[in-house]
């Protein structure tokens, strides 16, 4: 194989240098009681872009770290009153090292002192009297793992809140359901209050799709999901898309009365809605099924049983027609 077709496989990788560029930016924290070398740094790495502040001793700087945010610290070992190595003992009960980068700066440069360091969860070291060009490629190195992590955190993020949504109407998903229902139940359960779930089938919709194709039918979801949202504007009220037709809505602190309010609301909602419907045989516009079910304080068994308690009077309201609700 030719180098340059081997550097040229690294260089289309998708990690260039440039991509840290937002890395030059970010708050400093500078702990040293030597003032000349707090004074150095903190003008060199101001010149970078770099937003510092100087604390003379270790209370300071955990005063400060308490109050304010800090991308980086670079921090001395050997100050009055606290050490170093007890500033970062104790940042390092409330900061990971991708949290909190700290670079020790320092004269003591003992094998055994650097390894103590980063056993404590220092994320580097240097030795004094330092180069300066080292200290602030160190940092900018630092800065970079932090933009990584942060990069990764966000996409977690976005990940997590795809894994709870449904793909095509945007509300939460069946496995989002499954986590709040369970969540829903204990908490209800155990302050004393009631808690409905409404299940809701949409009639003859293997028709629809049948009859104006599967694209038609994906955008009455769609619609159907953003009347049952608005229908369910009550804080704490919430709506999923269980599977194909069917959708939950989950009424915390709602007792059966309600709940028999909401689905009434939703009912005439879909009616008002007049999407035809000509191949179903119950009317000529699209109509829904609702089962509804309510655990009360008074039966702890009855939190338990909710679910499937909606269910079955959704099927015989199938059963029975459809186009109705029953309780
Ligand atoms: P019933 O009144 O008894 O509920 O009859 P139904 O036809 O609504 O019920 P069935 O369970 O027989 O059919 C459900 C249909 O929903 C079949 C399936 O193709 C359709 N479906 C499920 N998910 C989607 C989707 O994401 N988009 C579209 N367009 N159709 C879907
Ligand atoms: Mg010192
Ligand atoms: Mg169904
Ligand atoms: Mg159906």
């Amino acid at each position: 194989v030719q180098l340059q077709t081997i550097v040229a496989r690294f260089r289309s990788a998708r990690h260039p240098r440039s991509q840290y560029a937002a890395a030059e930016k970010g708050k400093i924290l500078v702990v040293d009681d030597d003032t000349a070398n707090c004074d150095l740094l903190s003008r060199q790495l101001d010149r970078l872009g770099y937003s510092v502040t100087v604390a003379q001793n270790g209370i300071i700087a955990l005063d400060l770290l308490s109050t304010q945010t800090f991308d980086l610290v670079l921090l001395d070992i050997l100050m009055p009153v606290v050490s170093g190595i007890e500033v970062l003992k104790c940042l390092r009960c409330a900061w990971s090292i991708a949290e909190l980068p700290v670079i020790m700066v320092t004269a003591r440069d003992r094998n055994d002192d650097i390894v103590s360091a980063l056993d404590c969860g220092a994320n580097d070291y240097v030795a004094k009297p330092f180069s300066l060009p080292v200290v602030l490629a160190r940092v900018r190195t630092q800065m970079m793992l932090k933009q990584t992590v942060a990069d990764l955190e966000n996409l977690n993020r976005k990940l997590e809140k795809l894994s709870l949504h449904d793909g095509l109407t945007n509300i939460p998903n069946r496995r989002c359901f499954n986590e709040t229902f369970e969540r829903e139940q204990l908490r209800t359960r155990r302050n004393g209050m009631p808690l409905s779930l409404i299940l809701l089938d949409v009639d003859f919709f293997k028709r629809y799709n049948d009859t104006y194709g599967h694209e038609a039918g994906d955008q009455v979801l769609c619609r159907v999901a953003d009347l049952l949202v608005s229908a369910t504007d009550r804080g704490g009220d919430m709506v999923f898309r269980y599977g194909g037709e069917e959708f939950v809505i989950l009424l915390p602190e709602t007792p059966a009365a309600g709940a028999r309010f909401v689905a009434e609301r939703i009912h005439s909602a879909i009616q008002q809605l007049a999407i035809p419907h000509l191949t179903s045989t119950v009317a000529h516009h699209l109509t829904a099924s609702m089962g509804i079910a309510t655990a009360t304080p008074s039966d702890k068994e009855s939190y338990y049983t909710l679910f499937e308690r909606a269910d079955s009077q959704l099927y015989k309201v199938k059963a029975s027609g459809r186009n109705s609700l029953r309780q």
